[in-house]
């Protein structure tokens, strides 16, 4: 019976003084491995009478339980203290980052198109979009423009080494997405399509390499130039406010007939004539026209019985001239103090 409390206390001051779970395992192995107090005091069963050896082999017994109970408890509290320091340790401190800097939102090119959209959408157009990457048949070919064709050099094209050479390159226009929608439903069509464009365009006051365009579809029975107009006016003045007026003048795309530039006052100049708008009092925001009948063609639209208007300008110019930004390159410098603004 001493022996037993004597094994006990040895017991709970070994575990008492272990500081880590590797040290209770020691702990653990020393009080009841083959070499411990406990297992001799087992084989010193054998020299007792039957009545002793029923009495001391259930102390023993006992005492096994109380001290793999004592381990237990030890293991389970040193876990919980290394998994609080663990914690500790990895924890992140977010604070000052959210104190210095505050809260993100929306780049102003984001917030262009979202708002570009919520026009289109109030006028009863439907949203698309089309991939980035793109073939040359949907960047040039259906959109009445073959290869070699003189009017490429309008768009100066970024090709991927990918598939035989100069047949798959990144979108130059978002009039592309005009043939996918136009293949994917039949008409009557009222879309937009929003999306990212590239050209090997030197930056300037208004280009940038990468920009965005939406584009507008419009395909039914009996569409005129004069709902196309229509359209680009009643934009132009939902958007920018009623004492910005737009103009179309001539020009001239292979997928439109007649084909028009749509230009609005200078925001910046209020017509006057500035350096953005080099002295003319106007900014080209896009180009438009009447769906040439060999796109029709390319899509297997009849063209006597199907016509309409396609229209796209440029997102980041509308962001510049909505907020009198005289130089388009800074919305890609990531310069907080210009972000901060917005
Ligand atoms: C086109 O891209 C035609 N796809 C537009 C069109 C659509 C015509 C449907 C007829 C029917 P253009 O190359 O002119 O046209 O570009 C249209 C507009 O995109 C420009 O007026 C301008 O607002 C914007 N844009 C073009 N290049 C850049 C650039 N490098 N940086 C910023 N904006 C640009």
């Amino acid at each position: 019976m001493t022996e037993v409390e004597g094994i006990l206390a040895t017991a709970a001051a070994l575990l008492a003084g272990a500081t880590t779970v590797e040290e209770v395992q020691a702990a653990a192995t020393e009080l009841l491995g083959k070499k411990s107090a406990l297992t001799a005091a087992h084989r010193g069963l054998a020299g007792l009478d039957p009545d002793g050896r029923r009495e001391v082999g259930r102390e023993l017994q006992e005492a096994k339980a109380r001290i793999e109970e004592l381990i237990g408890a030890r293991r389970s509290a040193l876990e919980a203290v290394e998994r609080a320091a663990r914690l500790d340790r990895d924890r992140l401190d977010l604070t000052e980052a959210r104190g210095k800097r505050g809260p993100g939102h929306l780049h102003l090119v984001q917030r262009t198109r979202d708002e570009l959209e919520d026009v289109f959408v109030g006028m009863g157009f439907v949203v698309a979009e089309g991939p980035e990457v793109e073939t040359d048949w949907y960047n040039f070919e259906a959109l009445n423009i073959p290869p070699a064709h003189p009017a490429r050099g309008m768009w100066d094209t970024l090709y991927l080494e990918f598939g035989d050479p100069e047949t798959i390159l990144l979108r130059t226009h978002t009039s592309p997405v005009q043939i996918r929608v136009m293949e994917g439903q039949a008409p009557p069509i009222y879309a937009v399509m929003p999306g990212r464009c590239y050209r090997r365009d030197t930056p300037d006051a208004r280009h940038i390499p990468i920009f965005h365009q939406i584009e507008g579809l419009v395909i039914d029975r009996g569409i005129s130039f004069a709902e196309l107009a229509g359209t680009i006016e009643a934009f132009t003045t939902s958007y920018f406010g009623p004492d910005i007026h737009s103009r179309l003048r001539p020009a001239f795309f292979p997928f439109t007939e007649p084909s028009a530039e749509f230009e609005i006052t200078c925001t910046i100049c209020k017509g006057s004539g500035c350096r953005t708008c080099s002295q003319t009092g106007w900014i080209e925001l896009g180009g438009c026209g009447m769906v040439d009948p060999a796109v029709l063609d390319a899509v297997g639209l009849d063209a006597e019985e199907w016509s309409g208007f396609a229209f796209g300008f440029g997102i980041d110019r509308c962001a510049q001239m909505r907020h009198e930004i005289p130089d388009m390159r800074i919305l890609l410098e990531n310069d907080v103090r210009f972000l901060r603004q917005l």
